[in-house]
Protein backbone atom coordinates (compact mmCIF):
# COMPACT_ATOMS: atom_id res chain seq x y z
CA UNK A 1 0.00 0.00 0.00
CA UNK A 2 1.35 3.08 -1.19
CA UNK A 3 0.27 6.79 1.26
CA UNK A 4 -0.71 9.47 -0.14
CA UNK A 5 -1.29 13.17 0.32
CA UNK A 6 -3.03 14.72 -2.63
CA UNK A 7 -3.11 18.76 -3.41
CA UNK A 8 -3.47 20.97 -6.19
CA UNK A 9 -1.34 24.28 -7.19
CA UNK A 10 -3.55 26.32 -9.07
CA UNK A 11 -5.47 23.30 -10.18
CA UNK A 12 -2.49 21.17 -11.19
CA UNK A 13 -1.96 18.02 -8.99
CA UNK A 14 0.92 16.66 -7.12
CA UNK A 15 0.05 13.47 -5.44
CA UNK A 16 2.47 13.32 -2.00
CA UNK A 17 3.95 9.58 -1.80
CA UNK A 18 4.73 9.80 2.05
CA UNK A 19 4.84 5.88 3.12
CA UNK A 20 5.31 2.55 1.40
CA UNK A 21 7.62 2.80 -1.06
CA UNK A 22 10.14 0.50 -2.33
CA UNK A 23 13.04 1.78 -0.33
CA UNK A 24 15.59 3.22 -2.55
CA UNK A 25 18.68 3.04 -0.56
CA UNK A 26 21.39 5.71 0.99
CA UNK A 27 22.74 7.21 -2.40
CA UNK A 28 22.20 11.14 -3.30
CA UNK A 29 19.12 12.08 -4.10
CA UNK A 30 20.20 11.45 -8.32
CA UNK A 31 21.23 8.31 -7.31
CA UNK A 32 18.03 6.98 -5.87
CA UNK A 33 16.36 8.86 -9.45
CA UNK A 34 18.17 6.31 -11.15
CA UNK A 35 17.01 3.72 -9.16
CA UNK A 36 13.24 4.49 -9.31
CA UNK A 37 13.44 5.06 -12.93
CA UNK A 38 14.90 1.73 -13.41
CA UNK A 39 13.66 -0.61 -11.17
CA UNK A 40 10.22 0.68 -10.35
CA UNK A 41 8.58 2.29 -12.95
CA UNK A 42 5.99 0.44 -13.05
CA UNK A 43 4.72 0.94 -9.47
CA UNK A 44 5.44 4.63 -10.21
CA UNK A 45 3.27 4.53 -13.59
CA UNK A 46 0.39 2.80 -11.43
CA UNK A 47 1.19 6.02 -9.36
CA UNK A 48 0.11 8.77 -11.61
CA UNK A 49 -1.63 7.27 -14.04
CA UNK A 50 -5.46 6.18 -14.55
CA UNK A 51 -7.36 4.44 -13.13
CA UNK A 52 -5.67 6.06 -9.74
CA UNK A 53 -4.25 9.25 -11.01
CA UNK A 54 -5.00 10.85 -14.41
CA UNK A 55 -2.64 12.20 -17.10
CA UNK A 56 -1.37 15.55 -15.16
CA UNK A 57 -0.80 13.86 -12.12
CA UNK A 58 2.89 14.97 -10.93
CA UNK A 59 3.96 12.87 -7.88
CA UNK A 60 6.17 14.02 -4.97
CA UNK A 61 8.25 10.73 -2.95
CA UNK A 62 9.36 12.17 0.21
CA UNK A 63 12.65 11.00 1.10
CA UNK A 64 15.51 11.13 3.53
CA UNK A 65 17.99 13.54 2.80
CA UNK A 66 21.92 12.70 1.21
CA UNK A 67 22.69 16.34 2.16
CA UNK A 68 22.66 17.32 5.81
CA UNK A 69 21.80 20.76 4.78
CA UNK A 70 18.09 19.73 3.76
CA UNK A 71 15.69 18.85 5.71
CA UNK A 72 13.81 16.15 3.35
CA UNK A 73 14.74 14.47 0.01
CA UNK A 74 12.22 15.12 -2.71
CA UNK A 75 11.59 13.12 -6.19
CA UNK A 76 9.15 14.42 -8.82
CA UNK A 77 7.24 12.05 -11.57
CA UNK A 78 4.53 12.04 -13.70
CA UNK A 79 3.19 9.76 -16.37
CA UNK A 80 6.53 9.69 -18.36
CA UNK A 81 9.30 9.23 -15.66
CA UNK A 82 11.00 11.88 -13.29
CA UNK A 83 11.33 15.24 -13.44
CA UNK A 84 14.23 17.23 -12.65
CA UNK A 85 12.31 19.67 -10.62
CA UNK A 86 8.72 20.74 -10.19
CA UNK A 87 7.81 24.68 -9.25
CA UNK A 88 4.11 23.79 -8.49
CA UNK A 89 4.75 20.20 -6.92
CA UNK A 90 7.26 21.67 -4.09
CA UNK A 91 4.58 24.04 -3.41
CA UNK A 92 2.14 20.95 -3.00
CA UNK A 93 4.81 19.18 -1.10
CA UNK A 94 5.69 22.05 1.15
CA UNK A 95 1.68 22.23 1.78
CA UNK A 96 1.85 18.82 2.49
CA UNK A 97 4.50 18.76 4.95
CA UNK A 98 2.72 21.48 6.94
CA UNK A 99 -0.70 19.96 6.94
CA UNK A 100 1.08 16.05 8.60
CA UNK A 101 3.11 18.30 11.12
CA UNK A 102 6.66 17.67 9.76
CA UNK A 103 7.69 20.87 9.26
CA UNK A 104 10.48 22.74 11.97
CA UNK A 105 9.38 26.11 11.13
CA UNK A 106 8.07 27.97 7.91
CA UNK A 107 10.82 27.16 6.02
CA UNK A 108 12.01 24.15 4.27
CA UNK A 109 15.34 23.11 2.52
CA UNK A 110 14.45 20.03 -0.17
CA UNK A 111 17.15 18.02 -2.05
CA UNK A 112 16.12 17.36 -5.52
CA UNK A 113 17.61 15.81 -8.63
CA UNK A 114 17.89 19.10 -9.72
CA UNK A 115 19.58 20.93 -7.38
CA UNK A 116 18.80 21.91 -3.35
CA UNK A 117 15.49 24.34 -3.48
CA UNK A 118 14.51 26.39 -0.23
CA UNK A 119 10.47 27.28 0.52
CA UNK A 120 8.99 29.13 2.94
CA UNK A 121 5.55 29.62 3.66
CA UNK A 122 4.61 33.17 4.03
CA UNK A 123 1.92 35.30 6.17
CA UNK A 124 -0.80 35.34 3.43
CA UNK A 125 -0.70 31.20 3.10
CA UNK A 126 1.39 31.67 -0.24
CA UNK A 127 4.59 29.48 -0.67
CA UNK A 128 7.52 30.67 -1.84
CA UNK A 129 9.95 28.53 -4.09
CA UNK A 130 13.62 29.43 -4.20
CA UNK A 131 14.51 27.53 -7.15
CA UNK A 132 17.53 25.85 -8.27
CA UNK A 133 19.47 28.97 -10.59
CA UNK A 134 17.82 29.38 -13.97
CA UNK A 135 18.90 30.74 -16.99
CA UNK A 136 18.74 31.32 -20.90
CA UNK A 137 21.01 28.98 -22.85
CA UNK A 138 19.79 29.93 -26.36
CA UNK A 139 17.90 33.37 -27.63
CA UNK A 140 15.28 33.89 -30.86
CA UNK A 141 15.95 29.88 -32.17
CA UNK A 142 14.24 28.91 -35.46
CA UNK A 143 12.47 26.50 -36.04
CA UNK A 144 10.67 25.15 -39.05
CA UNK A 145 7.07 23.25 -38.14
CA UNK A 146 6.38 22.39 -41.92
CA UNK A 147 7.61 23.46 -45.04
CA UNK A 148 7.60 27.46 -44.57
CA UNK A 149 5.57 27.46 -41.30
CA UNK A 150 8.29 28.96 -38.82
CA UNK A 151 8.69 29.51 -35.38
CA UNK A 152 11.28 31.46 -33.31
CA UNK A 153 11.71 30.74 -29.63
CA UNK A 154 14.50 30.96 -26.75
CA UNK A 155 15.90 27.56 -24.70
CA UNK A 156 15.97 28.36 -20.91
CA UNK A 157 16.59 25.91 -17.64
CA UNK A 158 14.58 26.44 -15.17
CA UNK A 159 14.80 23.26 -13.21
CA UNK A 160 13.78 21.44 -16.35
CA UNK A 161 14.18 22.85 -19.88
CA UNK A 162 12.14 24.59 -21.81
CA UNK A 163 11.59 26.19 -25.13
CA UNK A 164 9.32 29.72 -25.04
CA UNK A 165 7.64 31.04 -27.71
CA UNK A 166 4.48 33.44 -28.80
CA UNK A 167 1.13 32.26 -28.55
CA UNK A 168 0.80 33.00 -32.25
CA UNK A 169 -2.44 34.21 -31.66
CA UNK A 170 -3.99 31.09 -30.70
CA UNK A 171 -6.69 31.10 -27.49
CA UNK A 172 -4.75 31.46 -24.36
CA UNK A 173 -7.86 29.92 -23.12
CA UNK A 174 -9.88 25.99 -22.24
CA UNK A 175 -11.22 26.44 -25.85
CA UNK A 176 -8.27 26.96 -27.43
CA UNK A 177 -7.24 23.58 -25.87
CA UNK A 178 -7.19 21.24 -28.68
CA UNK A 179 -5.14 23.82 -31.06
CA UNK A 180 -3.11 24.61 -28.29
CA UNK A 181 -1.98 20.78 -27.39
CA UNK A 182 -1.59 20.69 -31.37
CA UNK A 183 0.45 23.07 -31.78
CA UNK A 184 2.80 22.56 -28.80
CA UNK A 185 3.13 18.92 -29.70
CA UNK A 186 4.68 19.70 -33.55
CA UNK A 187 7.23 22.37 -32.02
CA UNK A 188 8.44 19.66 -29.69
CA UNK A 189 8.81 17.35 -32.72
CA UNK A 190 10.61 19.81 -34.57
CA UNK A 191 13.34 20.55 -32.19
CA UNK A 192 14.04 16.63 -31.73
CA UNK A 193 13.85 16.02 -35.54
CA UNK A 194 16.64 19.35 -35.90
CA UNK A 195 18.05 17.82 -32.93
CA UNK A 196 18.03 21.04 -31.02
CA UNK A 197 18.75 20.96 -27.27
CA UNK A 198 19.36 22.30 -24.04
CA UNK A 199 22.88 22.30 -22.33
CA UNK A 200 24.57 18.78 -22.90
CA UNK A 201 22.02 17.68 -25.68
CA UNK A 202 19.57 17.61 -23.03
CA UNK A 203 16.11 17.02 -24.37
CA UNK A 204 13.89 19.77 -24.42
CA UNK A 205 10.56 18.40 -22.59
CA UNK A 206 8.70 21.25 -22.10
CA UNK A 207 7.11 23.81 -24.49
CA UNK A 208 6.02 26.98 -23.44
CA UNK A 209 3.56 29.71 -25.02
CA UNK A 210 3.06 33.36 -24.05
CA UNK A 211 0.39 35.97 -24.87
CA UNK A 212 -1.12 38.69 -23.13
CA UNK A 213 -2.30 39.24 -19.21
CA UNK A 214 -5.56 39.05 -18.75
CA UNK A 215 -5.86 39.15 -15.10
CA UNK A 216 -3.43 41.85 -14.58
CA UNK A 217 -2.89 45.39 -16.10
CA UNK A 218 -0.97 48.48 -16.23
CA UNK A 219 2.28 48.60 -14.85
CA UNK A 220 2.80 44.76 -13.85
CA UNK A 221 4.74 42.56 -16.24
CA UNK A 222 4.32 39.17 -17.05
CA UNK A 223 2.76 36.35 -19.69
CA UNK A 224 -0.46 34.06 -19.79
CA UNK A 225 0.48 31.46 -20.29
CA UNK A 226 0.48 27.58 -21.77
CA UNK A 227 2.80 24.61 -20.95
CA UNK A 228 3.12 21.44 -22.84
CA UNK A 229 4.89 19.04 -20.20
CA UNK A 230 7.03 16.17 -21.05
CA UNK A 231 4.11 13.09 -21.55
CA UNK A 232 2.62 15.86 -24.11
CA UNK A 233 -0.07 16.84 -20.96
CA UNK A 234 -0.74 20.29 -19.91
CA UNK A 235 -0.21 22.30 -17.11
CA UNK A 236 -2.91 23.51 -15.21
CA UNK A 237 -0.40 25.75 -13.14
CA UNK A 238 1.48 28.54 -14.30
CA UNK A 239 4.12 26.02 -14.69
CA UNK A 240 6.78 26.92 -11.69
CA UNK A 241 10.09 25.75 -13.66
CA UNK A 242 8.51 27.30 -16.49
CA UNK A 243 8.10 30.74 -14.70
CA UNK A 244 11.67 30.73 -13.57
CA UNK A 245 12.56 29.69 -17.18
CA UNK A 246 10.95 32.90 -18.42
CA UNK A 247 12.31 34.77 -15.62
CA UNK A 248 15.65 34.08 -16.83
CA UNK A 249 15.21 35.16 -20.44
CA UNK A 250 13.12 38.14 -19.10
CA UNK A 251 16.39 38.99 -17.34
CA UNK A 252 18.71 37.85 -20.02
CA UNK A 253 16.74 40.14 -22.78
CA UNK A 254 17.53 43.34 -20.13
CA UNK A 255 13.54 43.65 -19.85
CA UNK A 256 13.23 42.85 -15.92
CA UNK A 257 15.48 44.55 -13.93
CA UNK A 258 16.35 43.98 -10.51
CA UNK A 259 13.86 44.61 -8.47
CA UNK A 260 10.96 43.48 -11.22
CA UNK A 261 8.12 41.08 -10.39
CA UNK A 262 6.73 38.97 -13.20
CA UNK A 263 3.43 37.23 -13.17
CA UNK A 264 2.45 34.58 -14.75
CA UNK A 265 -1.18 33.26 -15.16
CA UNK A 266 -2.54 29.83 -17.02
CA UNK A 267 -5.11 29.13 -18.84
CA UNK A 268 -7.03 28.75 -16.24
CA UNK A 269 -6.70 31.88 -14.71
CA UNK A 270 -4.33 30.86 -12.04
CA UNK A 271 -1.16 33.00 -11.21
CA UNK A 272 2.58 32.99 -9.86
CA UNK A 273 4.33 35.65 -9.15
CA UNK A 274 8.09 35.64 -9.35
CA UNK A 275 10.83 37.95 -8.10
CA UNK A 276 14.61 37.42 -8.98
CA UNK A 277 18.37 37.54 -7.80
CA UNK A 278 21.39 37.48 -9.03
CA UNK A 279 22.74 33.70 -9.49
CA UNK A 280 26.50 32.87 -10.61
CA UNK A 281 25.59 32.36 -14.00
CA UNK A 282 21.93 32.99 -14.43
CA UNK A 283 19.70 34.33 -11.93
CA UNK A 284 17.74 32.58 -8.81
CA UNK A 285 14.48 32.88 -8.79
CA UNK A 286 12.09 33.12 -6.32
CA UNK A 287 8.20 31.88 -7.65
CA UNK A 288 5.10 32.54 -5.39
CA UNK A 289 1.97 30.38 -5.20
CA UNK A 290 -0.41 28.52 -3.62
CA UNK A 291 -1.34 24.92 -2.68
CA UNK A 292 -4.68 23.06 -1.47
CA UNK A 293 -4.93 19.68 0.21
CA UNK A 294 -7.73 17.47 -1.58
CA UNK A 295 -7.50 14.29 -0.44
CA UNK A 296 -5.40 11.61 1.78
CA UNK A 297 -5.35 7.73 1.77
CA UNK A 298 -3.69 4.51 0.57
CA UNK A 299 -3.37 3.27 -2.69
CA UNK A 300 -3.89 -0.38 -3.33
CA UNK A 301 -2.59 -2.73 -6.17
CA UNK A 302 -4.03 -6.26 -6.00
CA UNK A 303 -1.26 -8.69 -8.00
CA UNK A 304 -4.50 -9.71 -10.09
CA UNK A 305 -5.65 -6.19 -11.04
CA UNK A 306 -4.86 -5.90 -14.74
CA UNK A 307 -4.36 -2.29 -14.32
CA UNK A 308 -2.60 -2.51 -11.83
CA UNK A 309 0.83 -0.17 -13.68
CA UNK A 310 -1.85 1.94 -15.07
CA UNK A 311 -2.74 2.98 -18.44
CA UNK A 312 -1.58 5.55 -20.71
CA UNK A 313 -4.48 8.37 -21.13
O1 LIG B 1 5.42 23.63 -11.87
O2 LIG B 1 7.48 23.26 -12.51
C1 LIG B 1 6.27 23.01 -12.53
C2 LIG B 1 5.82 21.87 -13.36
C3 LIG B 1 6.56 21.09 -14.20
C4 LIG B 1 5.70 20.15 -14.75
C5 LIG B 1 4.44 20.39 -14.26
N1 LIG B 1 4.53 21.44 -13.41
Amino acid sequence: MIHYSDLHTEGEPTRVITAGFPDLGDGSISERCQKLQHNFSDLCSGIVREPRGHEAMVAALLLKPADPRCDHGVIFFNNVGPLGMCGHGTMGVVRALKDLGKLKSDRVTLETPAGIVEATIEDDGRIAVLNVESYCYRLDVEIELSPGELVTGDIAWGGNWFFIADSNRLPLNLTGLPKLIDYTSRIRKALESAGITGAGGALIDHIELHGELERYEGETRGARSFVLCPGMEWDRSPCGTGTSATVATQVHRGILQSGDHWIQESILGGYFEASWVSGKNGIVPKVLGRAWPCAQGELIFEKDDPFRHGFPS
